[in-house]
């Protein structure tokens, strides 16, 4: 059984609703009794589209479901939330990326792990750290010493 992160995100259709379904149909795959859930956090859109802010968290569990698999059911449930695909980085009903898989770096035309974005995203970084404040990512880095580095690239040098 390998123990996997989740992040979710939605910015339309009520968002907290979102995910609160996208949690119970997370849960019917996770195995007994190793489904958790971070905060959930309102975000400021990163990217050039104009859209509403986001909601966003972080789902840990435990499956023995094959990366590609797992990938399979995760778009499964974003498109029973009525998930479209038109817009990159566009508003969306329900985004679910897999974060972690283990230790894992795993690459195929379908799926990246760890998620590319994940290191530099406040929304994706502090919901896990949440979760898991002693993680360490497969390339050895420590979550903690992440949060610290997104931080510091938020504020400018002044001379
Ligand atoms: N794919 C590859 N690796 C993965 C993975 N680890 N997890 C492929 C999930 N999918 C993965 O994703 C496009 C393709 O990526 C999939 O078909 C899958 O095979 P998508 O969900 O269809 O498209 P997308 O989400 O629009 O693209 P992308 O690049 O994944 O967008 P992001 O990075 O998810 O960003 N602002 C805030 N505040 N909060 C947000 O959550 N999210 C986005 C979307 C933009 N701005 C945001 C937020
Ligand atoms: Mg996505």
């Amino acid at each position: 059984m390998i123990q996997v992160y989740v992040a979710l995100g939605a910015n339309l259709s009520q968002p907290i609703e979102q995910l609160n379904n996208a949690c119970q149909a997370l849960l019917s795959i996770a195995e007994d009794n190793s489904f958790s859930i971070s905060p959930y956090y309102r975000s400021v859109p990163m990217g050039d589209v104009q859209q509403p802010d986001y909601v966003n968290a972080v789902a840990g569990f435990k499956t023995d479901l094959a990366p590609i698999h797992l990938l399979d059911a995760l778009q499964k449930i974003e498109n029973e939330q009525g998930r479209l695909r038109t817009l990159r980085w566009g508003p969306r009903t329900l985004d679910l990326d897999l974060l972690l898989y283990g230790n894992e770096h795993i690459n195929l035309p379908r799926l990246t792990v760890p998620h590319y974005g994940m290191k530099q995203r406040s929304f994706v970084l502090v919901p896990l750290f949440d979760l898991t404040p002693t993680l360490i990512l497969p390339d050895k880095t420590p979550l903690a010493s992440l949060i610290t580095d997104c931080l510091t690239a938020e504020l400018q040098q002044a001379q």
